[in-house]
């Protein structure tokens, strides 16, 4: 009687977590995604990642209007993706920044509010350890952490 009870514990223990692993696998995305193009489709206050080079040019594309750390863009369609970016917002706010590993790994470059880049191709960056370097970020961008 023992022994079957010792068996049926972590089975039940397993049946009992398992949901809430589930619910916890799709958290609110930390973003908002839009369709357009320039500088002038960021909302303001806002950090903005757009899918192409020059703000997506002339045709809207998909930007991702990023309002919190985000550990892993690929769990929302986006890692990889992002080619050029605009923080709208005033002097004295948050700042971001952008890493090309999940989680705030790897190489990343900072977007102090007001910041414009036309394109990620060899870029103002820094090592995993915080060293000044060129970073190549474009569809690179993994994860995004305020500080
Ligand atoms: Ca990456």
């Amino acid at each position: 009687m023992i022994k079957k009870l010792a068996l049926a514990l972590p089975l039940a223990l397993t049946a009992a977590l398992a949901p809430a692993a589930a619910s916890s696998a799709a958290p609110a995305a930390p973003f908002e995604e839009i369709q357009g193009h320039g500088l002038d489709a960021c909302p303001a206050g806002s950090l903005c990642l757009y899918e192409h080079t020059n703000y997506n040019g002339t045709t809207d594309s998909t930007i991702v209007v990023v309002t919190g750390t985000i550990n892993d863009l690929h769990n929302y369609g986006f890692g990889d993706r992002a080619s050029s970016a605009y923080f709208n917002e005033e002097p004295a706010a948050d700042r971001f920044y952008l890493h090309t590993d999940t989680n705030g790994k790897g190489e990343h470059m900072r977007f102090f509010p007001g910041k414009k880049l036309p394109n990620f191709h060899k870029v103002s960056g820094y090592t995993e350890n915080g060293e000044a370097t060129h970073v190549w970020m474009n569809d690179d961008v993994s994860s995004v952490t305020i500080r």
